[in-house]
């Protein structure tokens, strides 16, 4: 495989389309190619520092004429100049707006014609797909990339229905890095966050906005709490933060329910858990889920968007209806109460993870991509 010069734009703070984005970077710079993110600010998960890996800020001007300053040409412009002054192979952008339109105009204004390859990642298509002051934007952005990855068959397939491109739209599924995210002992973790040893632990990883209905994982919990003793883990922060408190004061939970808020050190978290609920109404992949898992904890995950191509029910977890709370905490108290299926769904979440999800294999889908990009120009 030939070496590369690889620019990424992505959106740099907490949030999985730019976690997938850094986490790609790395690898890739780490196989030998040269990564420039072309971002806001320096990607969040660029924890490490890698020879080959390059960070050019945007900076926008907020000249008093401007209402609004001018992210999205000053994003072009910046990419321009990288592809000019680093001499870039292509570009991969993630997330349709405005990062796929930014890049298209940005080849333009260098005078290049390097290839363009943009993953969509969910609510630029199930959310903003729908906005028809963008709808126009992200079809241009879709058909005028050179190759349009999706992180799941579903949204692939729900691109075609909301936004009918002219376009071929190729599924490359989400990865974790295995070396943060595996199975590890967390020391004290439980015993430090005030949980006894016999005390099982359900975890929920999420921005808390209304399509992540952290509100049924409350009543899910609930329901589980009286058959099993356990305490519920809410990770993240976000604008139903305070009416989920309030369920929760309402429903008498406060000594059961644990709230993190924003966390780095989510491996560890998931070490100490039995069982992740990832109950959202959109979700088109849920990357958490996958974390979870790659730590050997099974999940509950509603039959919606990308979520039934990761969880199996009864090999490492189990699916249900969205809104079904009381499927939801049957199984979720089988889960926790037999020791057999939890053993077993804990293999399952595990086997999955390597097999169908695997960094190296995912990493090479992309890989061939770019290649197959480079042969063409
Ligand atoms: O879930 C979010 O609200 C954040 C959003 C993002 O853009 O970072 O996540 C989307 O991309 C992730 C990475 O591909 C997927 O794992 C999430 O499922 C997807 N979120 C939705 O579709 C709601």
């Amino acid at each position: 495989m030939r070496k590369m010069k690889i620019g990424i734009t992505c959106y740099p703070t907490v949030g999985g389309s730019g976690v997938v984005a850094t986490e790609l970077g790395k690898l890739l710079a780490e196989k030998g190619h040269e990564v420039h993110f072309i971002t806001s600010s320096t990607p969040f998960r660029l924890n490490r520092m890698y020879s080959n890996v390059f960070s050019h800020q945007v900076d926008v001007n907020s000249y008093s004429v401007f209402q609004y300053a001018p992210y999205d040409i000053a994003l072009a412009t910046k990419i321009a100049e990288v592809i000019k002054n680093e001499n870039l192979d292509l570009l991969h952008v993630h997330y349709a707006i405005p990062h796929a339109v930014c890049a298209i105009l940005g080849r333009h204004m260098a005078g290049s014609d390097i290839g363009i390859v943009t993953t969509l990642h969910g609510t630029d298509i199930t959310v903003l797909g729908s906005d028809s002051s963008l709808k126009e934007a992200i079809r241009y952005g879709i058909e005028k990339s050179d190759v349009v990855t999706a992180v799941s068959n579903s949204l692939r397939d729900q691109t075609y229905d909301l936004i009918d491109p002219d376009q071929t739209i190729e599924t490359v599924y989400n990865f974790v890095d295995e070396r943060d995210y595996h199975v590890k002992d967390a020391g004290s973790l439980k015993n430090e966050l005030g949980i006894q040893e016999n005390e099982k632990v359900v975890i929920h990883v999420s921005n808390f906005r209304k399509v992540k209905r952290v509100g049924d994982v409350i009543e899910t919990f609930y329901r589980i709490r009286q058959k099993v003793k356990s305490k519920l883990l809410l990770v993240g922060d976000g604008p139903e933060m305070s009416r989920i408190q309030e369920q929760v004061r309402e429903l008498k939970m406060e000594g059961y329910v644990l709230f993190l808020g924003k966390r780095d050190n989510l491996s560890e978290l998931y070490n100490i858990s039995d069982l992740k609920l990832l109950l959202s109404e959109k979700e088109a992949f849920g990357l958490v889920m996958l974390e979870a898992m790659a730590c050997g904890v099974p999940g509950i995950g509603t039959n919606i968007g990308g979520i039934p191509e990761i969880i199996e029910s009864g090999k490492n977890g189990y699916l249900v209806e969205l809104g079904d709370t009381e499927q939801a905490a049957m199984h979720g108290v089988e889960l926790l109460s037999d020791n057999e299926i939890g053993s077993r769904l804990k293999a399952g979440a595990i086997e999955t993870v390597a097999s169908k999800f695997h960094s190296s294999r995912i990493l090479k889908e992309y890989e061939n991509i770019y290649e197959r990009l480079l042969n063409k120009g």
